[in-house]
């Protein structure tokens, strides 16, 4: 009996440490699949591939689409799940709407799915709705960034004049969130006077010629608010083109290096950088817990925070860690 007693432990350790190292040993696959060809995107796969180096996850990215939406999105998404082999998904979605069916159908097939940078309907994972599959939320308070940039923009125009939002896409939450909290913020400022916000698809030529036109309205305009890399890098070139450098204030959102150059040159006043590269970690660190032992992610939202470049500090050293990747 005793000998019998034995040999089950024995059995039962040896299958457990099996059980054990198999569990060890499994090479997670994680898919990232990004919104658009941009340096922001760049970053936040840098900063995905680090940490999946770091835990031993493969990460396997997506094709970046040429252009934002989900006719450029949803094809590159479906053969990226249709591989058959991945463990998750991670993901911008390109419309808070067009994209629920798609993720959802990629979520009843087992894989699932973390949303990064924007979300799906109104971000509230923990109500009920048919948006709230996601594990989380991963990305940027745009709403609070919003308020931040109407602040220092309103500061900068001595809090009256003219001000307008050059933004791209209408049923996007992360650039919608950004045009919300800075039309609240500017609301704080009675002199001062939202009189367009114009869509540019992220086209940055586009934005350009939105900005000028609106240029040709409003001769009087104190301030812009390019709200991306496209609209921002748009919009600063039409008031440089104008030949308004310094006279129009111009408030931007994104660090990449032509942004942060134009503010260096003094053609932009303001420069609010996301946190890509932690954006991109969280989402393979809680992915991979989540994977591991099925650890949730608490209130289905990571939020970090962003960092305001300005002329004052844009060549300290602690600053450069937000700079884009290229
Ligand atoms: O601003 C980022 C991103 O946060 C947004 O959702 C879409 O545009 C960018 O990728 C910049 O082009």
């Amino acid at each position: 009996m005793k000998k019998l007693c034995i040999s089950l432990v024995a059995v039962t350790l040896v299958f457990m440490l099996a059980v054990g190292a198999f569990a060890a040993d499994k090479t997670y696959k994680m898919a990232f699949m990004p919104g658009i060809t941009d340096a922001f995107y760049f970053t936040m796969e840098k900063g995905a591939q680090a940490k999946a180096k770091e835990l031993g996850v493969e990460l396997i990215v997506g094709e970046y689409p040429k252009s934002w939406g989900p006719e450029a999105q949803v094809p590159i998404l479906e053969a990226l799940v249709a591989r058959g082999d991945i463990d998750l998904l991670f993901t911008a979605p390109t419309s808070t709407e067009a994209l629920i069916p798609v993720l959802k159908k990629v979520h009843d097939s087992g894989i699932p799915v973390i949303t990064v940078d924007t979300y799906l309907g109104d971000g509230d994972y923990n109500k009920e709705s048919n948006y709230n599959f996601p594990l989380a939320y991963i990305g940027t308070d745009n709403f609070a960034g919003g308020m931040v940039v109407a602040e220092q923009l309103a500061k900068m125009i001595g809090e009256k004049g003219k001000v307008m939002v050059e933004n791209t896409n209408p049923d996007v939450s992360s650039v919608q969130g950004r045009e919300k909290g800075f039309v609240e913020g500017m609301k704080k400022f009675p002199g001062i006077e939202v009189v367009a916000i114009e869509y540019c698809l992220d086209n940055q030529e586009k934005a350009q010629a939105q900005v000028a036109a609106v240029l040709q309205k409003h001769p009087d305009l104190a301030g812009v608010f390019g709200v991306n890399i496209f609209s921002a890098q748009g919009a600063y070139r039409a008031i440089v083109n104008a030949g308004l450098t310094g006279a129009v204030k111009v408030a931007t959102w994104d660090a990449t290096e032509d942004l942060i150059n134009a503010l260096r040159k003094g053609e932009v006043d303001l420069v609010l950088a996301q946190k890509p590269a932690e954006i991109g970690s969280l989402a393979v660190e809680w992915g991979y817990k989540f994977l591991k032992d099925g650890t949730p992610i608490p209130d289905k939202k990571q939020v970090p925070g962003f960092f305001v470049f300005t002329k004052e500090n844009v060549d300290a050293p602690d600053s450069q860690q937000y700079i884009y990747a290229k």
